[in-house]
């Protein structure tokens, strides 16, 4: 058991909530939370980060992918191991446009407040973990895939799966993710470096808030999480004839933007009909753009998320057969090209039980038999569990908005979060003693 006053707790959860508020404020537009891979902001964050990792007396670095480590190594004596597994407590700093400002971050910052926590002084001045293993911080510098369309950038090198054809990649500006690492300051041909081996580590744990209301139906604070969706995401492109808006009869019409909201209505019959599957189109744009002309060509996104892999696919399947129909009776063109794969992801047995323990030991309502949810919400987990088991500890979210401004988390549940995770350490490191 964590041997730390309510007061250690309370304050621990007041500083996350006064750093989110800190980071907030490094944002590309003003009055709106916009901070994306590879930008500025990203840049300011890490140097925020870094600084607050050396202040608890973590070493320091950002990888190859831009991200940001933090790490205490595990004492052995009275001297530290650089070369110890590690266990990673991590989540991600960038964000979606006009975000929230909690999501990903409250999880590094937790992972911080952990580090505190369970740090021991070696006697020199210098900090380490009396732990079976070393403790990392990893702030992810993309999960969002907000400026490349490509989620989970960051976590992917260091699962060892960036793919060469990524490069290519292009922001809104048509500037290639090559390019931007070289503005950045980092070389694209050192991405291999960010890789992580199996071996050096011993697991990976993230909290997060819960991004959906189930918790906050529920009326408890903390979630023990199972597995998290596999999604797959699109973009389409609907072609038709761009022709003037008072002079064409609706017969001669092949208006694309009418083809594609009519798909954006059948992603949502056909996914309502299939139980656990999401789909969302949330870009929809129409060209040329004039008040005056019919839409000749339309884009718009796809996204598709669900427990199970099959039953995604199924969906998509289904989806393709009814956007021939769409497209064949309104005499369009339709193509699409997916821009992101991610298999669902199953947490641990493990993972999962000492994260029920932390919250049992947090004392949290609903504790002893804390919710168990699956995560509709993607995370850096899912590269990661290609590398180590993951475990995931979720934090209620008020009315479950996120991916907006009005996205919520309360101190209280932040300070239970904080001994819950504690404790979820301290359990891991109990079993990996004993094995
Ligand atoms: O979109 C997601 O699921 C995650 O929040 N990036
Ligand atoms: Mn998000
Ligand atoms: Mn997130």
């Amino acid at each position: 058991m964590l041997e730390v006053s309510p007061d250690r707790i309370a304050a621990a959860a007041r500083r996350v909530m006064a750093r989110c508020d800190e980071l907030a404020r490094v944002t590309a537009t003003p009055g709106r939370i916009e901070r994306v891979y590879l930008s500025p902001e990203h840049a300011r964050v890490n140097r925020l980060a870094a600084e607050w990792m050396r202040e608890l007396g973590m070493r320091t670095r950002q990888d190859a992918a831009g991200n940001q480590i933090g790490r205490l190594d595990r004492i052995v004596g009275d001297t530290l191991d650089p070369d110890a597994p590690a266990l990673i407590i991590g989540s991600h700093l960038d964000t979606v446009l006009d975000a929230g400002r909690f999501d990903g971050i409250v999880g590094v910052l937790m992972g911080l407040e952990i580090a505190r926590l369970l740090r021991t002084p070696v006697g020199d001045g210098r900090f380490g973990v009396a732990l079976p293993f070393a403790l990392e911080v990893v702030a992810f510098s993309d999960e969002e895939g907000t400026r490349f369309g490509k989620a989970l950038l960051g976590s992917s090198a260091v699962a060892g799966l960036w793919d060469e054809d990524w490069w290519a990649l292009t922001d809104a500006d048509g500037t290639s993710l090559r390019q931007a690492f070289l503005e950045f300051g980092l070389d694209p041909a050192r991405i291999g470096e960010a890789a992580r081996r199996p071996d050096e580590l011993i697991g990976y744990l993230e909290a997060h808030i819960e991004q959906g209301p189930e918790l906050d139906r529920r009326g408890e604070p903390l979630a023990v999480v199972s597995s998290i969706a596999s999604a797959r995401r699109f973009q389409l492109v609907v072609e038709g004839e761009a022709r003037h808006a008072g002079g064409t009869p609706y017969d001669m019409r092949r208006d694309a933007l009418l083809g594609a909201s009519e798909a954006a209505l059948a992603v949502e019959r056909i996914c309502r009909d299939e139980h656990h599957i999401i789909g969302t189109v949330g870009q929809l744009e129409a060209y040329p753009g004039a008040v005056n002309v019919v839409p000749g060509e339309a884009r718009f996104s796809l996204d598709l998320r669900g427990e199970f892999d099959e039953t995604r696919d199924h969906v998509w399947d289904e989806l393709s057969r009814e956007l021939d129909a769409i497209m064949g009776r309104r005499g369009l063109r339709w193509s699409s090209r997916e821009v992101h794969s991610a298999a669902a992801v199953m947490c641990a047995p493990l993972l999962q039980d000492v994260v029920r323990e932390g919250i049992g030991a947090a004392d949290a309502p609903g504790g002893t038999d804390p919710a168990v949810i699956f995560s509709r919400a993607g995370h850096d987990a899912m590269s990661i569990g290609a590398i180590t088991d993951v475990g995931m500890l979720f934090l209620r979210n008020p009315d479950g908005i996120s991916h907006h401004p009005g996205e919520s988390v309360s101190a209280p549940d932040v300070a239970l979060g904080i001994r819950a995770l504690a404790e979820s350490v301290l359990a891991l490191a109990a079993d990996v003693r004993v094995r």
